[in-house]
């Protein structure tokens, strides 16, 4: 076993502002994990701009930096984080470094977050449900991604549950829907949650409902899966507590965190996520929004 949990973590730069490893570095580093980020792009500011530039990591450049890795017996993590990939050929370099990963350390975690534009082309999504998903021991779609993924139409509790367990058929333990939008006029985000344990111990459900922010800031998918992966390797510290109790609690904290965040930046007229200035509420998260059991 390792000696202490350290996250690979796949994910693109921005010179200006939060995305990917910009967010996901930050939220580990400051919640105490250790993280080695490889950017898979690098750009001056996020696509939602009028414009950007930038360089794009090939297939093969994103290799050879891990063979850099390799060559040194510097690949030993506990955990694989990746993002938005929208290539087949990144995503196939991922996967190479996925099972060199799981063969270096067979207990390897492997977390998918995304965000919104992952499923771009039916080329894509095939090999997401093919040869991506059923590796992954957390996932994190919103609704839409859920939908492409399981090919099932979300538009009801009866058609979430539907979809989250043909995720679990996948082969995937934990799932985490970052939002749900079926049921309109609430002026909430539904989060909902779905853990059946590999180890045979109780898995279940559960929801975190939390005010809906009448602005859209890029990147908060980002930072919620290193957030929910820093507080679940904090917390399976605690070899008595179990899996599903590991998730609830894990879930909780980096909803809360998050929405500190929003809330904080909500207040000025930022156009980008204020991290640095309100890390107090990642690194200790008022839990206002508590998680609730199916
Ligand atoms: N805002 C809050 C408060 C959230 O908890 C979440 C959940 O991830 C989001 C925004 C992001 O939603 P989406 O995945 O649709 O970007
Ligand atoms: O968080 C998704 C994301 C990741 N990387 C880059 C992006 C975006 C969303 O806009 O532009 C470069």
């Amino acid at each position: 076993p390792l000696k202490e949990d350290r996250v690979l973590s796949c994910q693109s730069w921005v010179c200006h502002g939060y995305v990917g490893n910009k967010c996901s570095v930050f939220g580990l580093q400051t919640l105490g994990v250790e993280v080695d980020p490889i950017l898979t792009v690098q750009f001056s500011n996020h696509t939602g701009y009028p414009s950007f530039k930038g360089q794009v990591l090939s297939g093969d450049q994103l290799k050879d930096i891990f063979q850099g890795l390799v060559a040194n017996h510097l690949h030993r993590y506990s955990h694989l984080l990746t993002g938005y990939i929208n290539s087949p050929t990144t995503l196939r370099a991922i996967m190479d470094i996925y099972h060199t990963l799981k063969k270096e350390n067979p207990q390897l975690q492997y977390l998918m977050g995304d965000e919104g534009k992952m499923y771009v082309t039916e080329e894509l999504a095939g090999i997401y449900r093919t040869e991506v998903v059923p590796h992954a021991d957390y996932l994190f779609p919103n609704q839409m991604e859920a939908e492409i993924v399981t090919e099932t139409k979300i538009d009801s509790d009866e058609s979430l549950l539907k979809a989250s367990e043909k995720i679990h058929d996948m082969g995937v333990p934990n799932v985490l829907i970052t939002s749900t939008s079926y049921r309109k006029s609430s002026g909430e985000i539904e989060l909902f949650c779905s853990c059946r344990p590999r180890d045979g111990s109780q898995g279940g459900i559960f929801r975190i409902r939390v005010p809906k922010f009448d602005r859209y800031f890029t990147g908060t998918g980002d930072l919620l899966a290193s957030l929910v992966l820093a507080w679940v390797s904090t917390l399976s510290k605690d070899k008595d507590m179990p899996q599903r109790q590991v998730l609830f609690s894990a879930c909780e904290r980096a909803v809360n965190g998050l929405y500190g965040v929003l809330e904080e930046t909500m207040k000025g007229k930022h156009k980008e996520l204020r991290l640095i200035q309100n890390r107090k509420h990642i690194e200790s998260p008022e839990l206002k929004f508590r998680a609730q059991w199916f």
